[in-house]
């Protein structure tokens, strides 16, 4: 067996024939089957006689050709020549001359909000050309985190915790393919949350007057309301109404805020697409 990669030009083997006559009759040279990654050379020793030196011609890739077959003839100087042959069965044996290599250099994904600690949310794959110890692969995170973790044999990506958008919106992972010969990979595991309807508007509310006469002037501001949710988008998007026949309408000044009257009772609805919530706030009418 040859290991791959050795440099050319070395001698590997070496062959001797035998032939019973002499002088001309007598051993002449060796011949190697055509090769191109083998070549052979004549030598010959003090007392004459002659043996070959197989040489390697160039870098032996087991990734290409892991077994190569040979046949070595010797022939003697007689007219017509004789011969004799043998086969040379060549193993190339691996070296671990291949890094890992991942299928994708980025991997992007989208994950909702909440979902559940210990879902699977991706799998990174990776090969090796070489074989075995050498194309066995590990993964791992570069640097160690608190929200995903990583399969180290099967390269598949779980979440440890609930993820929440208001608090990280997105995740940039470093993954490592390390080989059984410490050849190493790395690729990017993007990672974008996506907002979920999990907050209920927040309601702040205040008086602008102890109390109101019966014969304000309509139009005359009453209380504030401040209107407040962590959701993004529509997610995020609040209206106020007032419910009932009541005397006061609802101003919106701004964004998110509301001059009012003061209500029996103010609904703030929420209008995200999913999974609305209502929030209801009973307030204490003044009047
Ligand atoms: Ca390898
Ligand atoms: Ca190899
Ligand atoms: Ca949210
Ligand atoms: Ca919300």
């Amino acid at each position: 067996a040859v290991p791959s990669g050795g440099a050319g030009g070395a001698a590997q083997a070496q062959e001797t024939a035998e032939d019973a006559d002499i002088g001309l009759n007598s051993l002449r040279i060796y011949k190697l089957s055509p090769s191109p990654s083998f070549s052979l050379i004549n030598k010959e020793k003090q007392d004459g006689s002659k043996y070959p030196e197989l040489a390697l011609e160039k870098r032996l890739d087991r990734e290409q050709q892991s077994y190569h077959l040979l046949v070595l003839t010797a022939l003697d100087g007689g007219d017509p020549p004789l011969s004799g042959t043998t086969e040379l069965r060549i193993q190339v044996t691996d070296a671990n001359d291949n890094p890992p290599v991942f299928d994708q250099d980025v991997y992007r994904i989208s994950l909702s909000e909440n979902m559940p600690p210990g879902t699977t949310v991706l799998q990174v794959s990776a090969t090796d050309q070489d074989e075995g110890i050498n194309s066995e692969i590990t993964y791992s995170f570069h640097r160690t985190g608190d929200v995903f973790s990583m399969n180290s044999k099967s390269g598949e990506i779980t979440t440890l915790r609930t993820l929440d958008f208001e608090k990280i919106k997105e995740y940039s992972l470093v993954v490592e393919a390390r080989d059984g010969g410490g050849l190493a990979a790395q690729c990017t595991v993007e990672v974008n949350i996506q907002d979920e309807n999990d907050n209920s508007p927040e309601i702040t509310f205040h008086s602008l007057a102890e109390m109101i006469l019966e014969n304000a002037a309509p139009g005359t501001l009453i209380a504030l309301i401040k209107i407040y949710d962590q959701d993004s988008g529509e997610n995020g998007e609040v209206n106020c109404r007032l419910e009932g026949e009541v005397p006061f309408q609802i101003i919106s000044s701004s964004k998110n805020s509301y001059k009012s009257p003061v209500p029996k009772l103010c609904t703030l609805a929420n209008s995200g697409a999913h999974s609305p919530h209502w929030e209801t706030a009973a307030l204490a009418a003044l009047v």
